[in-house]
Order: C-alpha cells, then structure tokens, then sequence
C-alpha cells in the first residue's frame, strides 16, 4: 500500500496473488449459475462454515441485508444489538428496503446480550397488536465494543432461546475468522447453531471486494433472489471471487498476525504518556485508544498531525481513536506508527 492506513482493515489492498488469479480467472454468467470460480467459492465458504451452500454477494452490508431479507417478513421484527453494525452502519437497509423493525438490546462490555434481555425482547405472538419477532442477530467479532469474539458455548446459549421461541439466527459475521483466531477454534463452531452467517471476504482477509452469506441450501436460494432483487446479480464475476478464493485459502491461517500487530502497537502506544488503551480488550486487530485529559490537543488535531506523516487513523469522538492492523501493517510500520505518536506528543 502507499500509505500506513489504519482507519479501519476495510482499507487493505489485494495481494499480488489475488491480483494474479483474477488475471487468469475463469468466468462464466453467474446469474445462470454458470460462473465456476463463483460456484468453487460459493462452496468453499459453505464447507468451511459447516454450511449447505453459500452466495457471494457485493459487500458485507449486502450479505447482512439479503439474508435479513430472506428470513423476515414486512412487519417483522428482528433483535439486535444497539452497537451492531446492522443498527447503526447499514442505512436503515431492513427497513427501508425489507420493512423489517429492528428492535434494539443492549450489547455488554464483553459483546454479548444478556440472555434475559433477549427473552425480555421476544413478543408474544398472541397478541395481535404486536409485531412478530423473526430473528436474533448477533455480531461475532462484536465491533461496536472494539472487537469482542463471543465464544460457541455463547452463541449456542442464544442458539437454544432462539430454537424455544422458534426464532431465526444470523451472526454478521464480518470479522469471524479474526474472532476463531482469538479464540484459536475453527470459525464453523462459532456459528453452528446460526441458521445464516454472513462474512467478508474484504477487510481482513484483504480482496478488494466481496462478502459471502452461508447457511441452508433453501435459505441460500431465497437469498439469491434477494440478493437479484437489489441489483447485485454479477455476471462475470468469476474475476472478484478468484481473489475471495485467494482469500480464503491464504488469508484466514495468517489472520492472527494481525492480532499480534495490534497488540505490538497497543503495547507501544499504551507505554506513551498521555495515551490510555485498555489492553485487555485488545482482542482481535483492532486497538481502541484515548488521549488523557492532560494532552492538549483533540482527536482531530492528532490526526491532522499524523495525516502529514503519512498515517491515516480512525476518530472516535473528540478523544479517542480506533486502529485497525491488517496484512499491510507489518511490524515495522507499527513501529512508525509508534514513533510518530511519541514525537507529536513530546
Ligand atoms: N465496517 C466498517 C464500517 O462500515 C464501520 C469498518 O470500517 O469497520 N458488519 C460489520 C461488523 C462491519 O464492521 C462492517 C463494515 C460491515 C458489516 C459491512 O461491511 P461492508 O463495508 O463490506 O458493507
């Protein structure tokens, strides 16, 4: 890359492999079904997630919205998390597009729901003057709290409520292989009990574009026509999926190099005066930091300063900043980015 961008993993640029395979991907029409490079990753996601069949889709914000779509109907409600990206980050997709009501829970410090504010969120179906509750959604890795992997014997709990009030389950899974390398398990065991799982293939895993939706071979049919519906069915895109193949076969196994960038530059930074992180909850490549009351400059002008040294940084309020490693942050840049905090807080 050309530049130390650590505002979000979203950011990355492909590798020379996955510029490589889509030079030389085969393609075909994958709205007839006929791509074969989009029909081996279409595969490979379901596998690798312990899954019947998968769908690409454009984006992460995409995937989240056809399976949403999939499984809810006009008026129904779907529970979620009040720092989840599909609340906050995703337009008010579900419900402009699908008419579907997000109802809102808390999300604790640690990214889950307290499993009684689930059930205190549930409607009762016999009421006719209340929606109907369709769906749970979780996030995993929850991003919203800085990157919080929740734990199979979690989602499993949710896994159960859902199943006792017949409710559907989809995890976002955006960040779900950086949450199985927290938690070193394999990414399947954290959405087993997930009717639908949605992940990119971007971010983190570093092609340029693409997210997949797994999850039954049913479920994955009405997505697909969800997915037709917004205007994503892709042709030829044979050459984007060469780099999510790229993606997953290469990527996922080196993913916890990028918690340990993180950590590196948590570590570093945490050792400056005026910067507080908690380190504890650095948990996958993500780094929350605030500037103590003492620094006599916000934000913003921290930024501006890093800005002319080559350094993009992520503002979160007037205080505090969120950086994000991925495969272009090596640990040298780390110890750039260091240095370039410590001279303009000096
Ligand atoms: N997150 C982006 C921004 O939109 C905030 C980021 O920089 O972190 N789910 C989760 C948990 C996400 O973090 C994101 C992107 C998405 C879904 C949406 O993915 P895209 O950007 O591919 O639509």
């Amino acid at each position: 890359m050309d530049r130390i961008d650590l505002r979000s993993d979203t950011v990355s640029w492909p590798t020379p492999a996955m510029r490589e395979a889509m030079a030389t991907a085969r393609v075909g029409d994958d709205v007839y079904g006929e791509d074969p490079t989009v029909n081996e990753l279409e595969a490979l996601a379901a596998e690798t997630l312990g899954k019947e069949a998968g769908l690409f889709v454009v984006s992460g914000t995409m995937a989240n919205l056809v399976a949403l779509l999939a499984h809810c109907g006009r008026g129904d409600e779907a529970i979620m998390g009040d720092r989840c990206h599909t609340f906050l980050y995703e337009v008010g997709s579900i419900a402009a597009l699908g008419g579907i009501q997000p109802r809102t829970i808390p999300v604790q410090a640690d990214g889950t729901f307290d499993l009684d504010d689930i059930r205190a969120a549930i409607r009762d179906s016999e009421d006719i003057h209340q929606p109907t509750t369709r769906l749970i959604a979780l996030e995993n890795a929850q991003c919203g709290v800085g990157g919080m992997p929740l734990t199979a014997a979690y989602t499993a709990e949710v896994g159960k409520l859902a199943e006792e009030f017949g409710l559907k389950l989809h995890i976002d899974g955006s960040r779900i292989f950086n949450a199985a390398a927290a938690l070193n398990c394999p990414a399947r065991e954290l959405v087993e009990a997930a009717d639908s799982v949605s992940f990119c293939l971007s971010k983190g895993l570093c092609a340029p574009v693409g997210a997949m939706v797994v999850g039954s071979r049913e479920f994955i049919s009405r997505a697909r026509r969800m997915r037709k519906a917004l205007g994503g069915g892709m042709r030829q895109a044979g050459v984007l999926a060469a780099a999510g193949l790229v993606a997953m076969r290469e990527m996922i196994g080196r993913i916890h190099e990028d918690h340990a960038t993180a950590r590196q530059l948590a570590e570093g930074l945490a050792r400056l005066p005026g910067i507080e992180i908690d380190l504890e909850r650095v948990r996958i490549n993500m780094v929350i930091m605030r500037l103590a009351d003492s620094v006599p400059y916000t934000a913003d002008e921290i930024a501006a300063r890093l800005r002319e040294r080559g350094i993009l940084v992520g503002g979160r309020g007037e205080r505090s900043f969120r950086l994000v490693t991925h495969y272009w942050i090596t640990p040298a840049v780390v110890e750039q980015v260091i240095a370039a905090f410590e001279e303009i807080l000096a």
